[in-house]
């Protein structure tokens, strides 16, 4: 290491004593991949230290999206995360929101750095980031995501390395580091387009310490696709070749998938089907489902702001970036160009996301149960939701036993309103609203998607409307959360 460089060298516990009370620290990471490991532990430990002398301590966490437990969850354990924005799904980090312990700033995936560049959110005091390498002049070469990382990295005033040599060069080459102006186009015309640099370039003097580290992202591998997840991948495969038949769908239209194990289970089912063309993804999280993509021979290019890889993946794609040069098969980008309107318009993504519940007239809640408890966030759906050319949006039609329905009259939150939805998929089968007026949108979904246990319930609720309502969007507000009134007052949706 550069004896400059080799100056800054200090533990995880002294990175640690050089974040103040009331700091502002943005981290990397998104989706499990490519955040800090080893300095917030130390950080909890120094607030735990300082509260029993009786002083104050506590911080405000930016992302670029869910992170690991070395993180999240040890921050959130430590009850010094005030606020925390864009994007979470750790189960302490939750409850502390929950019980308004950590304010939450649940944000469209592609706004943030944005709003932080523009200072309509404050600025970052510190960065921490995990990176591959870095050299005296200033670049800083990351790990497994884009994420906000350049964005934290420009606008911070002091900047902490985790140096992580798990990966070692086999991330180096795959990002495309690109901070759009304020009105400048885009140049991305195709989903393997690269049109900034490999590095995050950064003033060398505002690095205060380099810890280093060899720890994998620790996310959990996936579960292997259940009966649900796919029935919902043969609806939506069977659904794109009819697409294509009809000559509505372009074959050279990448894709975008969300998180989870439904998610994973579409682009596995797409892998193995011998009628699928080689596709390309423009996505926000690239999963281990890539590699069955790769394997088959037809993943043309996956660009993300993530590699969001189990244990047993990343493995598998260390041993294979060099010797099988999968390395040429990946772009890592910022989330403000992953997830960028203009871009995943231009490009006429297919985008498959995933629903908490959706009503029947095509409304979407993908983050609050029961209308107040905060699960996630919108994350990105919402960005492709709103400018993909084709989008679907995935349930299993029932959750906890059958309890709750997915369908609902009318969805206790609302994050995808009727204009941004298309098609609607659960393991019933596949509602195509495009088209419908509102009276026609209900009766197909509750036909195609919702379970027969909660179609009657469904079907009463949508006549009544029609006998009591204005024929639009034939409401009753008073009946219009029954559903979710029977889940608080009973622990089920079901009557009786
Ligand atoms: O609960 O964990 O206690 O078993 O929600 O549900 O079916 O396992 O599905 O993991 O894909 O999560 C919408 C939360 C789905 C996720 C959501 C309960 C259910 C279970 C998880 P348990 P599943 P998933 C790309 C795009 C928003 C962000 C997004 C999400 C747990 O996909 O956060 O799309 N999406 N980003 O039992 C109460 C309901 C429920 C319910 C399911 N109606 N009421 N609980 N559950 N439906 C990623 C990024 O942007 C980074």
């Amino acid at each position: 290491m550069h004896p400059d460089l080799k100056s800054k060298v200090k533990t995880a516990q002294e990175a640690a004593a050089l974040i103040n009370n009331g700091e502002i620290i943005g981290v990397s990471g998104f989706t499990g991949a490519g955040y800090p490991k080893v300095i917030p532990a130390e950080l909890a430990k120094r607030a735990g230290e300082l509260k029993a002398k009786g002083e104050e301590f506590s911080i405000s966490l930016y992302t670029g999206a869910s992170i690991g437990d070395e993180c999240d969850g040890v921050l959130a354990r430590a009850g010094i995360m005030k606020m925390r924005l864009p994007y979470q799904s750790h189960a302490d980090v939750r409850n502390n929101i929950n019980k308004g312990l950590t304010e939450y700033i649940d944000m469209h995936l592609s706004h943030s750095a944005r709003m932080i560049r523009m200072g309509f959110v404050p600025k970052p005091t510190l960065a921490i980031v995990d990176a591959c390498d870095v050299t005296p002049d200033g670049k800083i070469y990351l790990t497994g995501c884009g994420g906000n990382t350049p964005t934290y990295l420009q606008t911070a005033e002091r900047i902490i390395i985790e140096l992580n040599t798990h990966y070692g060069d086999t991330l180096i080459g795959l990002h495309d580091v690109y901070i759009p102006e304020l009105r400048g186009e885009i140049h991305i015309h195709s989903a393997g387009d690269k049109i900034g640099k490999e590095y995050v370039q950064v003033d060398p003097n505002k690095i205060v310490a380099i810890v280093e580290t060899k720890l994998p992202d620790s996310l959990k591998p996936f579960a292997a696709p259940d009966e649900e997840s796919n029935a919902i991948a043969a609806y939506i495969l069977e659904f794109l070749s009819h697409e294509r038949k009809k000559g509505r769908l372009p074959n050279d239209v990448p894709y975008q998938s969300g998180v989870g194990n439904v998610a994973n289970a579409v682009l596995g089912t797409m892998a193995k089907d011998p009628a699928q063309a080689p596709v390309a993804l423009y996505t926000e999280v690239i999963q281990d489902s890539v590699f069955d993509i790769l394997e088959a021979d037809k993943l043309i290019i996956a660009s993300g702001a993530s590699v969001s890889y189990s244990l047993a993946g990343q493995e598998k794609y260390k041993s294979n970036a060099h010797a099988k040069n999968w390395k040429s098969k990946f772009v890592l980008r910022p989330q403000e160009i992953s997830n960028n309107p203009e871009v995943i318009r231009r490009l006429g993504v297919i985008s498959m996301n995933t629903a908490l519940e959706a009503d029947i007239f095509g409304h979407v809640n993908s983050t609050h149960v029961n209308g107040s408890r905060m699960m996630n966030g919108i994350g990105g759906s919402g960005d492709f939701a709103r400018n993909c050319l084709l989008g679907f949006f995935m349930t299993p039609s029932t959750a906890k036993g059958g309890k709750i329905s997915a369908i609902v009259p009318m969805v206790s939150h609302t994050d995808h309103t009727e204009h941004d939805t298309m098609v609607f998929v659960s393991e019933q089968g596949l509602a195509d609203l495009r088209g419908l007026a509102p009276i026609k949108r209900a009766r197909l979904i509750i036909e195609k998607c919702a379970h027969p246990t909660y179609r009657p319930l469904l079907q009463e609720y949508l006549e009544y409307g029609i006998k009591h309502s204005a024929l639009h969007t034939p409401h009753s507000l008073d009946k219009a959360f029954d559903f979710h009134k029977r889940l608080i007052e009973t622990g089920s949706m079901m009557v009786g």
